[in-house]
Protein backbone atom coordinates (compact mmCIF):
# COMPACT_ATOMS: atom_id res chain seq x y z
CA UNK A 1 0.00 0.00 0.00
CA UNK A 2 3.05 2.30 0.44
CA UNK A 3 3.41 2.96 -2.85
CA UNK A 4 -0.15 4.00 -3.91
CA UNK A 5 -1.39 7.71 -4.66
CA UNK A 6 -4.71 8.65 -4.06
CA UNK A 7 -6.77 12.17 -4.53
CA UNK A 8 -9.17 13.17 -2.74
CA UNK A 9 -11.80 15.83 -4.23
CA UNK A 10 -14.22 17.24 -1.46
CA UNK A 11 -16.84 19.48 -1.65
CA UNK A 12 -17.16 22.89 0.61
CA UNK A 13 -21.06 22.97 0.36
CA UNK A 14 -22.28 21.69 3.56
CA UNK A 15 -19.23 21.65 4.80
CA UNK A 16 -19.92 20.56 8.39
CA UNK A 17 -20.91 17.37 6.74
CA UNK A 18 -17.79 16.97 4.16
CA UNK A 19 -15.68 17.86 6.31
CA UNK A 20 -16.30 14.51 8.48
CA UNK A 21 -16.37 12.85 5.42
CA UNK A 22 -12.92 13.86 4.69
CA UNK A 23 -11.26 13.03 8.12
CA UNK A 24 -12.79 9.69 7.74
CA UNK A 25 -11.71 9.32 4.50
CA UNK A 26 -8.08 9.79 5.05
CA UNK A 27 -7.91 8.23 8.62
CA UNK A 28 -9.20 4.59 6.63
CA UNK A 29 -6.16 5.61 3.94
CA UNK A 30 -3.70 6.42 6.59
CA UNK A 31 -4.51 2.76 8.75
CA UNK A 32 -4.43 0.62 5.20
CA UNK A 33 -0.72 2.65 4.95
CA UNK A 34 -1.03 5.17 2.67
CA UNK A 35 1.61 7.82 3.12
CA UNK A 36 0.55 11.05 4.06
CA UNK A 37 2.20 12.81 1.12
CA UNK A 38 0.58 10.05 -1.00
CA UNK A 39 -2.72 11.70 -0.20
CA UNK A 40 -4.14 14.79 -2.21
CA UNK A 41 -6.85 16.65 -1.12
CA UNK A 42 -8.18 18.82 -3.37
CA UNK A 43 -11.05 21.28 -2.03
CA UNK A 44 -14.07 22.72 -4.61
CA UNK A 45 -16.24 24.59 -4.02
CA UNK A 46 -19.22 22.85 -4.25
CA UNK A 47 -20.39 19.54 -6.14
CA UNK A 48 -21.15 20.54 -9.29
CA UNK A 49 -17.25 21.77 -9.65
CA UNK A 50 -16.18 17.66 -8.50
CA UNK A 51 -15.91 16.08 -12.02
CA UNK A 52 -13.70 19.07 -13.38
CA UNK A 53 -10.78 18.82 -10.38
CA UNK A 54 -11.46 14.79 -10.89
CA UNK A 55 -10.64 15.14 -14.70
CA UNK A 56 -7.58 17.67 -13.87
CA UNK A 57 -5.79 14.83 -11.66
CA UNK A 58 -6.92 12.00 -13.83
CA UNK A 59 -5.38 13.23 -17.08
CA UNK A 60 -1.91 14.31 -14.84
CA UNK A 61 -1.88 10.19 -14.59
CA UNK A 62 -0.23 10.21 -11.04
CA UNK A 63 -2.68 8.46 -9.03
CA UNK A 64 -3.79 5.16 -8.31
CA UNK A 65 -7.87 6.47 -7.32
CA UNK A 66 -9.88 9.42 -7.19
CA UNK A 67 -12.37 9.92 -4.00
CA UNK A 68 -14.63 12.03 -4.68
CA UNK A 69 -16.79 14.02 -1.20
CA UNK A 70 -19.64 16.10 -1.49
CA UNK A 71 -23.27 16.60 0.04
CA UNK A 72 -25.84 17.33 -1.89
CA UNK A 73 -29.08 17.84 0.10
CA UNK A 74 -32.34 18.53 -1.62
CA UNK A 75 -33.78 22.37 -1.42
CA UNK A 76 -37.13 23.57 -2.73
CA UNK A 77 -35.66 23.59 -5.95
CA UNK A 78 -34.76 21.91 -8.85
CA UNK A 79 -31.26 23.05 -7.94
CA UNK A 80 -30.62 20.01 -6.70
CA UNK A 81 -31.43 17.67 -9.26
CA UNK A 82 -28.78 19.64 -11.72
CA UNK A 83 -26.17 19.57 -8.99
CA UNK A 84 -26.78 15.53 -8.13
CA UNK A 85 -27.26 14.61 -11.38
CA UNK A 86 -24.34 15.99 -12.99
CA UNK A 87 -21.92 15.64 -10.44
CA UNK A 88 -22.56 11.53 -10.86
CA UNK A 89 -22.73 11.94 -14.62
CA UNK A 90 -19.44 13.66 -14.63
CA UNK A 91 -17.78 10.95 -11.86
CA UNK A 92 -18.76 8.21 -14.03
CA UNK A 93 -17.72 9.99 -17.22
CA UNK A 94 -13.92 10.71 -16.09
CA UNK A 95 -13.68 7.24 -14.56
CA UNK A 96 -14.67 5.05 -17.90
CA UNK A 97 -12.54 8.23 -20.06
CA UNK A 98 -9.74 7.56 -17.74
CA UNK A 99 -10.20 3.91 -16.56
CA UNK A 100 -9.63 5.02 -13.13
CA UNK A 101 -11.06 4.38 -10.00
CA UNK A 102 -13.10 7.57 -9.14
CA UNK A 103 -15.44 6.62 -5.93
CA UNK A 104 -18.40 8.46 -5.81
CA UNK A 105 -18.69 9.42 -2.01
CA UNK A 106 -21.09 12.08 -2.42
CA UNK A 107 -23.96 12.08 -0.64
CA UNK A 108 -27.37 13.06 -1.85
CA UNK A 109 -30.10 12.83 0.43
CA UNK A 110 -33.85 14.45 0.98
CA UNK A 111 -32.67 16.73 4.00
CA UNK A 112 -29.83 17.25 6.48
CA UNK A 113 -30.80 14.83 9.03
CA UNK A 114 -30.11 11.83 6.41
CA UNK A 115 -27.09 13.59 5.17
CA UNK A 116 -25.73 13.08 8.81
CA UNK A 117 -26.76 10.01 9.40
CA UNK A 118 -24.69 8.56 6.35
CA UNK A 119 -21.98 10.34 7.19
CA UNK A 120 -21.81 9.77 11.66
CA UNK A 121 -23.92 6.73 11.01
CA UNK A 122 -26.35 4.88 12.12
CA UNK A 123 -26.72 4.67 8.56
CA UNK A 124 -23.06 4.56 7.23
CA UNK A 125 -19.73 6.37 7.43
CA UNK A 126 -19.66 7.47 3.85
CA UNK A 127 -15.85 8.61 4.23
CA UNK A 128 -15.22 5.28 5.50
CA UNK A 129 -16.67 3.57 2.72
CA UNK A 130 -15.48 5.84 0.11
CA UNK A 131 -11.71 4.71 0.89
CA UNK A 132 -12.31 1.55 1.25
CA UNK A 133 -13.83 1.18 -2.26
CA UNK A 134 -11.30 2.91 -3.25
CA UNK A 135 -8.46 0.69 -2.00
CA UNK A 136 -11.06 -2.38 -3.11
CA UNK A 137 -10.90 -1.05 -6.74
CA UNK A 138 -7.08 -0.54 -6.88
CA UNK A 139 -6.63 -3.54 -5.75
CA UNK A 140 -8.93 -5.53 -8.14
CA UNK A 141 -7.78 -3.12 -11.19
CA UNK A 142 -4.23 -5.04 -10.17
CA UNK A 143 -5.92 -8.60 -10.72
CA UNK A 144 -7.23 -7.68 -14.00
CA UNK A 145 -4.07 -6.20 -15.83
N1 LIG B 1 -23.47 22.17 -3.89
C1 LIG B 1 -23.34 21.11 -3.07
O1 LIG B 1 -22.24 20.52 -2.98
N2 LIG B 1 -24.41 20.70 -2.33
C2 LIG B 1 -25.64 21.30 -2.40
O2 LIG B 1 -26.55 20.87 -1.68
C3 LIG B 1 -25.79 22.43 -3.27
N3 LIG B 1 -27.06 23.08 -3.37
O3 LIG B 1 -28.03 22.63 -2.74
O4 LIG B 1 -27.20 24.09 -4.03
C4 LIG B 1 -24.66 22.85 -4.02
N4 LIG B 1 -24.73 23.90 -4.86
C5 LIG B 1 -23.56 24.58 -5.36
C6 LIG B 1 -23.01 23.95 -6.63
O5 LIG B 1 -22.40 22.70 -6.37
C7 LIG B 1 -21.97 24.85 -7.28
O6 LIG B 1 -20.87 25.02 -6.41
C8 LIG B 1 -22.49 26.22 -7.67
O7 LIG B 1 -23.68 26.10 -8.41
C9 LIG B 1 -21.44 26.99 -8.50
O8 LIG B 1 -21.17 26.31 -9.73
Amino acid sequence: MKDLKIAIVVSKFNDDITSQLLSDATNTLKKAEILDNHILIYHVPGAFEIPFVAQVVSEKKEVDAIICLGSVIRGETTHYDYVAGECARGIMNVSLQYQIPVIMGVLTTENRDQAQKRTFGPKGQKGIESANAALEMITLLKKLS
